[in-house]
């Protein structure tokens, strides 16, 4: 009985190892669309990929910038408005879109090394204390769209 529990650990494992990127968090596509207007907040974009278990994003920080929210776009009788969000969910397996009309990061005063560099670093914080750095590229108006990595 306990060989047999073993073989059966060991290949578990050996199928999550396998599996690739579809049992881990991470996140890709990061975009920031820089305001062209001094003081307006940017908007920051990316995919957020679920990993085994049901976390929840609880916060994003960088330390290129004055301040970071994380928000969603709703729309109500054709009125568009935001609400700060306090968590984004990211289920198991799943991935999250934070997208252009819907949740998004709001971003105020992207420092000016960062934008130089065009990559803004930034960490995301999982509800499981799990945390992801990740560069966010950095795009100003009128620039053409990031090649995909
Ligand atoms: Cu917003």
């Amino acid at each position: 009985m306990n060989k047999v529990m073993t073989m059966l650990a060991a290949s578990i494992s050996l199928v999550l190892a396998s599996c690739g990127q579809g049992d881990i968090l991470f996140a890709d596509n990061a975009v920031i669309n820089l305001s062209p207007v001094d003081g307006n907040p940017s908007a920051g974009y990316m995919d957020l990929h679920g990993g085994r278990v049901n976390v929840s994003l609880v916060g994003v920080t960088s330390d290129d910038v004055l301040r970071m929210e994380m928000h969603e776009t709703t729309e109500t009788n054709g009125m568009a408005s935001m609400a700060k969000l306090k968590s984004i969910p990211v289920p198991a397996g799943k991935t999250v879109k934070l997208e252009p009309g819907g949740k998004h990061l709001m971003i105020w005063g992207v420092g000016e090394g960062a934008q130089k560099r065009g990559l803004l670093t930034m960490t995301l914080i999982y509800s499981n204390d799990d945390r992801i750095e990740i560069n966010a590229a950095i795009k100003k108006v009128g620039d053409a769209a990031p090649a995909a990595e």
